[in-house]
């Protein structure tokens, strides 16, 4: 239901971005496009390059007098790093980085220089996702829709999270620190650590949580399988670079306990709504949002570029050699969580138009509010024997 493109280098000048697909009518609040692109600039660990940047938007197409035409919408963002590059005689890159794409890249395309494999995988690109994600995230926002994340471990230090600590709360809190962590103790262990690995001269992954609230049972579908929402979240928040694990829910732990222990029981409420005791599920049932918060866990690997010499192979000689540091982050877990967010807001932007329709707010809005409810109203039974029968011949 909505497509987009990114294009752009790292040390390019600029990235680019089309979304296509999103309704007319949105109004749209550019200082909070550029404050979400800020949220994403902003994490302990990262390296120099972030002092360089300040990523603003520049819309050029699709949004008129502060709302969406309905026409696909062209952003650029410059990158400020590009007038230090431009036209650069710069040494040859020939030792590929365990981990990245320098020899991946190289092998699939044929480069004869690895800068071209780096100056596309980097995540420099996901700031063009950001942007579209924040447009996303607005869509999201007016049918009542939040999305927002947090870090839960660095390295080996992981936050306690109460369970009954709301998620905008959590999100609140992660929102005050630059670890986007919830819980102030694991927030000042977690600062720690990341300063010792930056003397150690190493680097550290982590996994964060993207949480969206507000969104109505019954987005996705158990039908078939390229129809589950889970599945496509899944995909979305992994596709983010350096994620290398995805869980809806606690699903890696529901994996460890019995069934009794892990799914949400039923009951209905004095008003008639059937509910759940707990959301173990993270948000989905047969590839169906519940209604409940749908919760993404991200398992981020630790960046490649370590400083630490890591054993290579020269490709211009043949010969063993070590990698040769370029500047780069440290740990980019906090600044991930965000990009997650904007992925998760895509993804659920086109579930929603999917099953609301419709090309302008205006059509939509009315819509959701028609939409069938985990209500007991909303689901007669016919409660009679029946039979099971095909039409055979
Ligand atoms: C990146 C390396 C670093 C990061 C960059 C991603 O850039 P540089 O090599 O210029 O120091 O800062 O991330 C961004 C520029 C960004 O905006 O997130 C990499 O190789 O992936």
């Amino acid at each position: 239901m909505i497509r987009f493109l990114t294009a752009g280098e790292s040390h390019g000048p600029e990235l680019s971005t089309i979304l296509e697909g999103m309704p007319a009518g949105l109004v749209l609040d550019r200082e909070q496009l550029n404050r979400e692109m800020a949220r994403r600039q902003k994490g302990y660990g990262s390296g120099g390059r972030m002092k360089i940047e300040k990523d603003t938007l520049q819309i050029t197409a699709g949004i008129m007098a502060g709302q969406t035409t309905g026409g696909p919408i062209a952003i650029r963002i410059p990158n400020l790093d590009y007038e230090k590059w431009r036209d650069r005689e710069i040494s040859p890159l020939t030792i590929p980085r365990p981990g990245h794409a320098d020899l991946t890249g190289a092998v699939k395309y044929g480069y004869r220089e690895l800068r071209l494999s780096l100056e596309r995988a980097s995540a420099r690109e996901t700031a063009a996702r950001v942007a579209v994600g924040a447009i996303c995230k607005q869509f999201l926002s007016a049918l009542g829709v939040t999305v927002g994340s947090y870090v839960v471990q660095i390295g080996q230090v992981k936050a306690d999270l109460p369970p009954e600590m709301a998620y905008e709360a959590r999100f609140a809190a992660a929102e005050e620190n630059d670890l986007r962590c919830p819980v102030p103790g694991a927030t000042e262990a977690m600062r720690t650590r990341i300063r010792e690995i930056m003397l150690e001269k190493d680097t550290l992954g982590g996994v964060f949580e993207v949480v969206a609230l507000g969104l109505p049972p019954g987005l996705g579908s158990h039908v078939h399988w390229d129809r589950r929402l889970d599945s496509d979240l899944m995909g979305s928040v992994g596709a983010v670079q350096a994620v290398k694990g995805v869980e809806i829910g606690p699903a890696f732990d529901n994996a460890t306990r019995p069934g009794s222990a892990v799914h949400d029981e039923i009951f209905v409420d004095e008003a008639g709504v059937l509910r759940r005791k707990s959301n173990n599920a993270g948000g989905f049932e047969g590839g169906i949002t519940t209604g409940q918060p749908v919760v993404v866990r991200a398992a981020m690997k630790p960046i490649s570029t370590v400083l630490n010499p890591r054993q290579s192979v020269d490709l211009a000689t043949g010969e063993a050699a070590e990698t040769v540091y370029e500047r780069s982050d440290f740990c980019a877990v906090p600044r991930a969580a965000v990009v997650g967010e904007a992925m998760m807001a895509i993804t659920l932007t086109g579930a929603m138009l999917e099953k609301l329709g419709g090309d302008s707010l205006a059509e939509i809005r009315p819509r959701l509010a028609t939409l069938r409810q985990a209500r007991l109203a909303d689901l007669p039974m016919d409660n009679l024997p029946w039979r099971f029968g095909y039409e055979e011949k």
